[in-house]
């Protein structure tokens, strides 16, 4: 698992030399004017990017949840909040190639592997975050239709996202009572709200997605009444993997951008560089990171293998990754003094951006509700 062969070393160059082309020079000026870059994302779909752990009859490329850390990991060095916001795509198309019928599969599927089409995930409402279980939005049956009522909260990608993967309430109140529905953009009766004004992901739009009676076949019901939940579950599953690979990235150019600035900055007669105080940390710094990122490897492993830890194994990574790549990319900053703080220097960007990832996709606390259970269960 830790020596790459030349195709996994191939694979996690073409996202470095992608992030390095296409992120990287614009993430400063995206976040600053809040643009979501839909021709990069298109870009990054022609490589392959949209569909990663996707079956290849629809479009998809096939690799493992392995290969998708070490891409996410190395999208993440140009702009994690544009990593992010494709990790969020893959998780939608993937639950589609999952639990989608064959004809969904090939209905939905290709466009959204090209990233001709962009996919939203949604699960949390305003009155439901960390106690997804408990979400109020309906579907009701009406001939060959169902009708979705309600508001979900904190939709990423929602307003520009061509396909939204709803999960209401078919049934009674608990996980067994919710449904998945494929929900196109035009579908009648939906909205979305405004753009909100975030701390960091400022490259990927956050809306609410307000749903009116919005009318969808029953055809674009996802796995049947009641397996809602289990599926919108399973789809985190990677989601968490892959938030967590952002922050293994995301840390990990804060902390290139450290040494170098710190080989260049001179005090006190030598550059900052030559201080042992610093140079430990960024030991303690590298240290911290490698560890995460064997943590994350680890899990994807065992997602890959369906092992009967792998739910654990997951929140175990994000929680660890999550907050490990926070940390490290805050010392970064404090390692540029007041440099970091400056916008041109990107350090302050990746920090915001990093601070997001303990709180979404599971909050760190609710990752340690996961992992606790598993723990208590023996
Ligand atoms: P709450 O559930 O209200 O929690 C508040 C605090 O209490 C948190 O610190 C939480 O950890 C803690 N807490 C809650 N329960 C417990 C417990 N049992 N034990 C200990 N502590 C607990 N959701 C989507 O569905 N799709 C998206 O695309 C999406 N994108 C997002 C993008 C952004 C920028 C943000 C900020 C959020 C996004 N979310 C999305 C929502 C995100 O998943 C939720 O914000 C998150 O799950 C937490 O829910 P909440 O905000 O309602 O917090
Ligand atoms: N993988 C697969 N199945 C899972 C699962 C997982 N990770 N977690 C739960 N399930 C299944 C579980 O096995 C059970 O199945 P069954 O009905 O067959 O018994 C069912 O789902 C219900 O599970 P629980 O009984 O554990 O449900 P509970 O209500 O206790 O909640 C909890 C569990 C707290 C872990 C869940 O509500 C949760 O993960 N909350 C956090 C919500 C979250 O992550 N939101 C992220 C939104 S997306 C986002 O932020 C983005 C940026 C995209």
């Amino acid at each position: 698992m830790f020596t790459l062969t030349d195709d996994e070393r191939a694979i996690s160059e073409t996202a470095r030399d992608f992030a390095a082309e296409f992120l990287a020079p614009n993430a400063i000026e995206w976040d600053q004017s809040k643009h979501f870059p839909v021709d990069v994302l298109r870009k990054a779909g022609a490589l392959g990017m949209g569909g990663i752990y996707i079956r290849e009859d629809v479009g998809g490329s096939g690799l493992t949840r392995l290969d998708a850390a070490r891409i996410f990991e190395q999208l993440a060095t140009g702009d994690p909040s544009i990593a992010a916001y494709i990790s969020i795509h893959n998780m939608v198309t993937w639950m589609i190639d999952t639990f989608g019928t064959d004809k969904q599969r090939h209905q939905w599927v290709p466009r959204l592997a090209s990233m001709e089409h962009l996919g939203s995930y949604c699960l949390t409402e305003p009155g439901a975050g960390s106690d997804a279980a408990a979400l109020a939005t309906k579907a009701v049956r009406d001939g060959d239709d169902y009708l979705l009522t309600g508001v979900k909260q904190f939709i990423s990608g929602a307003g520009t996202s061509d396909v939204y993967v709803v999960m209401a309430r078919t049934g009674d109140t608990g996980a067994r009572g919710i449904s998945a529905f494929i929900v196109p953009k035009d579908a009648e009766g939906l909205s979305f709200g405004a753009n909100e004004k975030k701390m960091g992901w400022n490259a990927q739009p956050t809306r609410q997605v307000i749903m009116d009676a919005v009318r969808v076949p029953a055809a674009n019901l996802l796995g049947g009444e009641g397996n809602g939940f289990r599926i919108a579950m399973a789809g985190l599953n990677g989601g968490r993997l892959n938030i967590a690979a952002c922050s293994v990235g995301g840390a990990e150019a804060a902390l290139r951008k450290a040494v170098d600035h710190l080989a260049d900055r001179r005090a006190f007669g030598a550059p900052l560089l030559q201080s042992q105080a610093l140079q430990f940390q960024l030991a303690d710094m590298r240290t911290e990171l490698e560890a995460a990122r064997t943590l994350l490897w680890r899990a994807a492993a065992a997602l890959d293998a369906d092992a009967p830890d792998k739910v654990e194994l997951c929140a175990m990574a994000k929680r660890f990754a999550t907050d490990t790549g926070f940390e490290v990319a805050n010392r970064a900053l404090q390692m540029h003094g007041g440099y970091g703080y400056l916008s041109e220097y990107g350090l302050e960007k990746i920090v915001r951006d990093l601070r997001v990832h303990q709180i979404l996709e599971g909050s760190n606390e609710i990752m340690r509700v996961v992992v606790a259970r598993s723990v208590i269960a023996g």
